[in-house]
Order: structure tokens, then sequence, then C-alpha cells
């Protein structure tokens, strides 16, 4: 049977519930869910979030059903009365000690992903300074001598007077980040001026650029691509002209991008002098 079919015979109320359900092109618009992301915390993460979130569906089924079967057999036009007691000793270790049960479950796999987000070793293949400036990221590759600031690309800043048109409106920067897929790049975070948030959905995890301060966290991109993310944390008046851009690209076309780095670099100095 068609959906259409279906809800011909249904209640107007439940067939639009169902109509937003489960129309397709409705599903594919409202992306809630969280994203696996393309790196291995990020799939770590997700997995913690499922099993939480299982959990909590779990709970809710049992504590609804008990409530709905309460509600039902013991309601006053049957004759119910409220039973009366005081200090049950036998219920007040049950509701201690499941709970208990429940919060360690959830504690296990949470602390072995928590643990996994420490980058405790620091054997990173590649270090990365992010320095934000409102509204800009500066990148220092520690190793390589390479930094240059990153801000909102023209095209994005026309759109401001023009908008729509472009689903990247206000996401695409002028210089972005380039990172190899499968090595281990460490992060480095800190602000100049006012706290800044660094959060590129896909690459899992977000962090706080302080003055003041450092923040790290590390991470292995599996999948080359395009990665967009923003600041997330309100740092001011231009907050949200403050895009990120991650290109993540093959190893050996990460290495031609920081050897043209370095020579542009060579070249500005040398038309300088
Ligand atoms: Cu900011």
């Amino acid at each position: 049977m068609t959906f259409s079919k279906m809800s011909g015979r249904l209640p107007v109320p439940i067939t639009c519930v169902l109509s937003v359900l489960f129309a397709s092109p409705v599903q594919a618009e409202y992306a809630l869910h969280m994203t696996q992301g393309v790196t291995s915390i990020g799939r770590d993460i997700y997995g913690l979030h499922m099993i939480i979130f299982w959990i909590c569906v779990a709970i809710g089924v049992v504590v609804f059903a008990a409530m709905a079967w309460s509600v039902l057999h013991h309601r006053k036009s049957r004759g119910a009365e409220a039973a009366n007691f005081h200090e049950s000793t036998t219920i007040e270790i049950v509701w201690t000690v499941i709970p208990m049960i429940i919060l360690i479950a959830i504690a296990i796999p949470a602390t072995g992903t928590l643990l996994d987000l420490e980058d405790t070793e620091f054997s990173a293949d590649i270090e990365v300074q992010v320095t934000a400036i409102q509204l800009k990221w500066k990148y220092n590759y520690l190793d390589e001598g390479v930094e240059f600031i990153s801000s909102l690309a023209q095209s994005s800043r026309d759109v401001v007077k023009n908008p729509g048109g472009n689903e990247n409106d206000l996401l695409e920067v002028d210089e972005p980040i380039v990172l190899p897929i499968n090595k281990k790049i460490r992060f480095l975070f800190t602000s100049d001026d006012v706290i800044h948030a660094r959060w590129v959905p896909e690459l899992a995890v977000k962090q706080d650029a302080t003055p003041g301060f450092i923040n790290d966290s590390w991470l292995v991109v599996e999948k080359p691509g395009i990665y967009r993310g923003q600041c997330a944390e309100l740092c001011g008046k231009d907050h949200g002209f403050m895009p990120i851009v991650v290109k993540a690209v093959s190893e050996a076309e990460y290495r031609q991008w920081i050897a043209d780095r370095k020579s542009d670099a060579v070249a500005i100095a040398a038309s300088a002098e």
C-alpha cells in the first residue's frame, strides 16, 4: 500500500506528521542528525552519541510505558486509591542502583573516547598553530615555517550586499588551510583578542581559541575534500563573517602546496629588498 493510499484513511493531523517524517525531500533538507565526519575521532564521538541516545530511548520507553500503564490501570474512575507509605528501603535501593548501573554503562565508553581526544603522546606528523583574530584565522605550520592569514573571501563579502544564489554564501575564504589526508595533525589554538571557537563539524572536535592560553586537539582526515566551518563563539559584531575552509588533499599535493608557499614567500621577500 502506498503512503498516499494509506494516508487517505488517516485523520488529518496524523497524515501531516507522517508526511513530515517520511517525505524524502523533506528528510534530505532537514539534516538534524550529527555528522559522522571524516575522522576517526568523529566516528568515535558519533558512536558514543548513538549509544547514549539508545540508552535514553530505552529509559524513555520504560518510564513512559510505566506512566501510561499506571494512569490507565489505576485511574480514579476504576476506584483506585493511592497507596500511602514512607521510607521504602527497597525502592530507595532500586532507584539508586539502577541509575548507577546506567551511568557506569555510559561512563566506560565516554571515558575511552575522552582519553582518545587527548593527544598525550604529542606524536603528531604535522603541527599547526591556529590563532584567531577578529575576524580571521592565522595558520602557522610550525615545522615548515609557513604562515598565512585566512579571511572571508571577496565573493562572500559581495554576497552581503547581494544575498542568495550560492550555497556557500559567507562560507568562502581567500586562503583555505590545506591538510594532508591520513596524517596525524595536531592543532594548537589561541587567540590574539577575544575568545573564539573553532568548529568544522565534519572534523569533529570543537575547541575554544582563548587569548593567553593554548588549547590543542588532533585529527587524522581520512577522506580528501573541502570541509567548512565557522567561528562558534559570539566574538564580536562580525562574528558571523569568520568562516573556516579546510582543504584535505593527498600527501603529494600537500607537499607541493607547502613548496609553492615557501617559494612565494621567498619571491615576496626578494621583491621587498
Ligand atoms: Cu570568532
